[in-house]
C-alpha cells in the first residue's frame, strides 16, 4: 500500500470544533474511506500555521479524490465553515512529498 500525505487549512480557533466533528465522523464515510482502500488516516494539526497534515495509506483513491461521491460532497460542505476551500466546498488540499521513510 502506498502511503501519501497532504495539507489543509484551517480556519483560526477552530481546532477543538474541528476535533469535536471528526471525533464523530459519520460511519457512512468512514465506510466508503476503507471500502475505498483507505487505512492508516491520521490528520495532524499545526496550532502555529493553522495546517491540517494528513497522512494515509492507499491501495487505489486518495480521501481527496472522492469527491465525487454524494457522502465526501455533503461532509466538505458540513466542515466548510472552519476550513479553507474551494468555492465547491472542496477543502484546499496540497500534496506533500515524502522526503524520508524508515521502515
Ligand atoms: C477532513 C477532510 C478530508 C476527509 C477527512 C475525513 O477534514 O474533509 O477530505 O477525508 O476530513
Amino acid at each position: 500500500m502506498q502511503k501519501i500525505a497532504f495539507k489543509m487549512k484551517l480556519k483560526p480557533g477552530m481546532r477543538a470544533e474541528y476535533e469535536k466533528r471528526h471525533a464523530a465522523i459519520w460511519p457512512e464515510l468512514v465506510l466508503l474511506l476503507k471500502e475505498n482502500g483507505i487505512a492508516d488516516y491520521t490528520i495532524f494539526f499545526d496550532e502555529e500555521s493553522n495546517s491540517l497534515f494528513a497522512v494515509q495509506r492507499l491501495s487505489g483513491s486518495s480521501s481527496q479524490d472522492l469527491g465525487k461521491t454524494e457522502v465526501v460532497q455533503r461532509w466538505w460542505k458540513y466542515m466548510a465553515d472552519i476550513m479553507e476551500t474551494h468555492a465547491d466546498f472542496s477543502p484546499v488540499s496540497t500534496p506533500l512529498p515524502s522526503v524520508f521513510h524508515l521502515d
